[in-house]
């Protein structure tokens, strides 16, 4: 019988990984490995990388309990190869394995570097997914469009989450109507997300971390996330009981000084494998069932995870590997300062920038409409921002983080994830949050020194991008509008506008 290795990646923590299905304890052995090149191809943040590596070391003291031979290569050891590749190569000289077995990575870049890889690997489908790449294939197959809203319908009937008869509970496939509720700070309905305390593998690693990762954006200490499955699940069970019922309402509110709001904090655990998407599913089924959360909760969890999740998934594999470097706006400007924390007086951008220095975390709005609307609006190089969405937040991976930034947040792939570009005045904003009541500029201001960066970015953008987005029908309003105003009144926005774009140009704080 041929001695075959097992990887297990960062990101493949879970029991349900192929990799694993067939693998005998008796002949087959584990790789694990802490490398330079998954550690360093983005400048991740101190959090993402403490929070995969003592996932991964816990990980790996679970597989020996359970009787398997684990081969695990920390960061500082000496003869660390640097890469996934180059560790396979060296555990196969150690232990005569002819063969590895692997579960397919989710980016791209590594797929590749396996297979320029001289060994013998078995590539397995990554089948944790309620949606595989095949499915997506085929259901993609022969449409002009791909809407996400069709995809979700198919999923839903396909999986039977909330679903009566055939018929969707409640009557309607979306309730997303009900969930645009701005949140009032003396609200009392929030509960803080479970904590964990650092246990001692942790803390090795929050100081391995600070020694080779000194300069990394973003603050290692305190650290409080789960590192294992156990807490993981804790953690879904804390925000299924407290959080979820009000979940739908405000979804998209924004708070000064409230990360969380009503959100789940649990993408790095799914996408690391800690969470399967059904366990989480049926979880939010589950409760729904037994009363006490309403539906545009249940139903707007759900279709985040049985429809975004795997359609941009679906999204990333489908397009292929030039996909994060579109750039269908030739967007050049550079990625402002202010994305690593230099001094700003947008409120909204302090807030988001300052919580995902902190915390690795910020919730889809504040990435969507604040920090990815302002990179968008000032033209910023898709390259850069997905860069930066890529290495700050603990839950990025390309699958997942390329599709929402490069085209869902810059519309850099011209109209594959979205229909039209989400870009907004302050005055979204203003509706979603109290950023704007406590900020130096006036949302309600156009012009001038005063005036609310995002309004004059706003209708130059469109100005800008008039031959490409006029016949859009979803955008004719907008255009209607600007058309509308006087011309000295365009002209002065225009210039309010390009008087933004030099400061950010000449490093000044906006
Ligand atoms: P909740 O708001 O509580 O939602 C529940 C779950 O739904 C999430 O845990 C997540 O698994 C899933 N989900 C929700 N929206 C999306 C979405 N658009 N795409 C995929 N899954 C979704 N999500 C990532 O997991 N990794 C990323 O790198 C990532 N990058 C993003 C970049 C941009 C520019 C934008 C606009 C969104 C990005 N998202 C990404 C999607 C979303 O912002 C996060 O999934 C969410 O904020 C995670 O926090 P949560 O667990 O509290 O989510
Ligand atoms: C993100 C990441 C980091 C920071 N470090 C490692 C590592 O040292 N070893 C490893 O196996 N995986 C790591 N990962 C996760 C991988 O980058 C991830 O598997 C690929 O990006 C594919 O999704
Ligand atoms: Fe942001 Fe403008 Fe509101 Fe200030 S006024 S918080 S810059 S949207």
């Amino acid at each position: 019988m041929v001695k075959r290795l097992i990887l297990l990646l960062g990101d493949q923590l879970g029991p349900e990984v192929s990799a694993l299905r067939d693998a005998d304890p008796e002949t087959d052995t584990i790789v694990m490995a802490e490398v330079r090149d998954e550690a360093t191809y983005v400048p991740h943040h101190p959090k993402k990388i403490a929070f995969l590596f003592s996932a991964m070391r816990h990980r790996a003291e679970e597989l020996r309990a359970d009787g398997w031979r684990v081969l695990y290569t920390e960061y500082g050891d000496r003869e660390n190869a640097g890469s996934i590749p180059g560790e396979l190569l060296r555990r196969a000289e150690e232990t005569g394995a002819g063969k590895v077995v692997a579960t397919e990575p989710g980016e791209w870049r590594l797929i590749e570097a396996l297979q320029d890889c001289p060994l013998e690997i078995e590539m397995r489908p990554d089948d944790r997914f309620l949606c595989s790449r095949r499915d997506f294939e085929a259901w993609a197959k022969g449409r002009k469009s791909l809407t996400m809203e069709w995809f979700y319908r198919e999923m839903r009937k396909r999986t039977g989450y909330l679903m009566k008869d055939g018929q969707p509970e409640g009557g309607k496939w979306n309730f997303d109507h009900d969930n645009r509720k701005p949140a009032e700070a003396s609200d009392l309905f929030r509960s803080d997300p479970m904590s964990f305390t650092p246990d001692e593998i942790t803390e090795k690693v929050l100081d391995l971390v600070e020694r080779e990762f000194p300069h990394n954006f973003g603050t290692r200490r305190p650290f409080d996330m789960a590192v294992t499955r156990g807490d993981a699940r804790r953690a879904l069970a804390h925000f299924v009981k407290r959080q979820l019922p009000e979940f739908g309402a405000y979804q998209d509110a924004m708070l000064v000084d409230e990360p969380h709001l009503n959100h789940a904090l649990i993408s790095p655990y799914m996408n690391a494998g800690l969470l399967t998407p059904q366990e989480v599913c049926d979880a939010v089924a589950e409760a729904y069932a037994a009363g006490g959360v309403p539906i545009n909760s249940a139903e707007g969890f759900i279709r985040q995870v049985i429809g975004w999740r795997e359609f941009v998934r679906g999204v990333y594999f489908l397009e292929g590997p030039d996909y994060p470097h579109r750039n269908r706006l030739n967007h050049q400007r550079a990625l402002p300062p202010v994305y690593w924390g230099a001094e700003t007086k947008m409120k909204c951008m302090e807030q988001a920038v300052g919580q995902t220095r902190d915390l690795a975390y910020a919730h889809h709005i504040q990435r969507l409409m604040v920090t990815g609307n302002f990179a968008l609006l000032a033209g910023v190089d898709p390259a850069e921002v997905h860069e930066w969405y890529l290495s700050v937040y603990a839950d990025a991976y390309e699958w997942v983080e390329s599709p929402n930034t490069v085209g869902m947040s810059q519309f850099a792939d011209g109209g594959v994830v979205a229909s039209k570009p989400y870009v907004s005045s302050g005055n979204y904003i203003s509706r979603m949050s109290d950023y704007c009541a406590n900020c130096a500029y006036d949302v309600k201001q156009r012009t001038g020194a005063d005036a609310c960066p995002f309004n004059p970015l706003y209708w130059a953008f469109l100005d800008r991008h008039r031959e490409r987005f006029e016949s859009n029908h979803r955008m004719g309003q907008m255009y209607a509008t600007w058309d509308r105003m006087e011309p000295d009144a365009r002209k002065e926005i225009l210039a309010t506008a390009e008087r933004v774009l030099k400061d950010l140009s000449d490093g000044k704080p906006v």
